[in-house]
């Protein structure tokens, strides 16, 4: 049986700020970019969380939801450095960590677990010295597999441990939302509940042939996730492709209406490919080729990471529309999104470029 650990900081962009300025503790605070830019919130405060205010709500609506609330700009080098700070002590007292974003890693504590220290002291421990080092709270679930030790740390946040012993991992899971498992974003969610399907309990009711026509390949998989039997392993290094795609048009055209139809499908693709890991990244870009075959990329950095269709496609239009000129035709369209959050490849400042 293994022992594992699921950390992640409470509201870990607004904490810092409130951290590195007394004035903002104890308030409503939101990090992210300005409502006349299009900003989206990255982060809020629990303070302004009571005020319904969410990450990745339009900071305009953030700001109307509750006017009082102080917006404060990401300064990605901060929680890149406190990331790297916190990812230090996991590693101390797990022998084997695994990043999953700048915030939150999985644990492996197994070969430290003795009877006298337990995963559940193991975790306080954690949470104990993650405030003594670094003045901020994370909450932790400790369980038998990633998958649990997951959804247990989201379920009493913020500053909680939430431990489920080992054998109560299926009655932990069955009361829960479908959408709390791994693996269920909201467009698989909402076919499971065409079916009447809402809870876990629900959905390890179904048949065998109810599971191979909805999940497919992946049935197996997800219904030991579902049962609370998930055995993936904790995986050191983890690689965070891109995500894209692209299309090669029957005739080149030039059509705005067209090409703007393709950039939202192309979007969907592309949000399809993240939805399986739950991960957004923070740089949409749009691929060209004109008739001649000249081909080029325009590239915009956002301050939130961009994960839904409707995200990326906002920003992918966004570049496709100045280049819509006159006499212009197209033979290739792409879409991708890169910049994924905790990975090398995200630049420190957001920028705007094209090459
Ligand atoms: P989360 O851990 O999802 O959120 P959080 O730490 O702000 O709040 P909590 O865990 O207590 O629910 O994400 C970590 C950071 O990633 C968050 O502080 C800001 C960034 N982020 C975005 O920029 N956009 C988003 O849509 C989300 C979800 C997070
Ligand atoms: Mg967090
Ligand atoms: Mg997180």
């Amino acid at each position: 049986m293994r022992h594992i650990l699921h950390a992640d900081f409470d509201a870990f962009y607004t904490s810092v700020e409130q951290r590195d300025n007394p004035a903002l503790r104890g308030k409503p605070v939101v990090v992210g970019g300005s409502p006349e830019g299009r900003g989206v919130v990255a982060s809020a405060s629990y303070e302004a969380r009571r005020y319904g205010i969410r990450s990745a709500m339009p900071m305009y609506t953030a700001l109307q939801r509750c006017p009082k609330a102080i917006r404060v700009p990401p300064r990605f080098d901060r929680y890149g450095e406190v990331s790297r700070q916190v990812m230090v002590i996991f590693r101390e007292i797990a022998e084997l960590v695994e990043p999953l974003s700048l915030d939150e890693a999985y644990m492996d504590v197994t070969d430290v677990v003795t009877a006298s220290n337990t995963p559940e002291d193991i975790a306080a421990h954690l949470r104990a010295r993650v405030v003594r080092e670094l003045g901020l709270t994370i909450s932790v679930g400790v369980a038998t597999s990633k998958s649990v030790a997951k959804i247990a740390s989201d379920m009493n946040k913020p500053d909680a441990l939430t431990v489920v012993p080992p054998g109560e991992e299926r009655e932990f899971l069955a009361p829960l939302d479908i959408q709390k498992l791994p693996g269920i974003g909201p467009k698989t969610a909402e076919r499971l509940r065409g079916d009447g399907v809402n809870t876990v309990a629900e959905l390890i009711a179904q048949s065998d042939t109810w599971w191979a026509k909805r999940f497919g390949g992946t049935a197996h998989h997800m219904r030991r996730l579902a049962l609370g039997e998930d055995r993936s392993p904790i995986i050191e290094h983890r690689e965070r492709k891109s995500a894209s795609a692209e299309t090669t048009l029957s005739t080149d055209t030039g059509d705005p209406d067209m090409l703007r139809e393709l950039v939202d499908r192309l979007s969907q693709r592309v949000a399809r490919q993240l939805d399986s890991t739950g991960i957004g990244g923070h740089t949409v870009k749009l691929k060209l080729r004109l008739s001649d075959f000249t081909t080029f990329t325009r590239q915009v950095t956002l301050p939130a990471p961009v994960i839904s269709p409707d995200e990326i496609a906002v920003a992918a239009r966004s570049l496709l529309t100045p280049e819509i000129q006159p006499g212009r035709h197209f033979r290739l369209v792409g879409v991708g999104v890169s910049g994924f959050e905790g990975s090398d490849d995200l630049p420190h400042q957001p920028r705007l470029t094209g090459f």
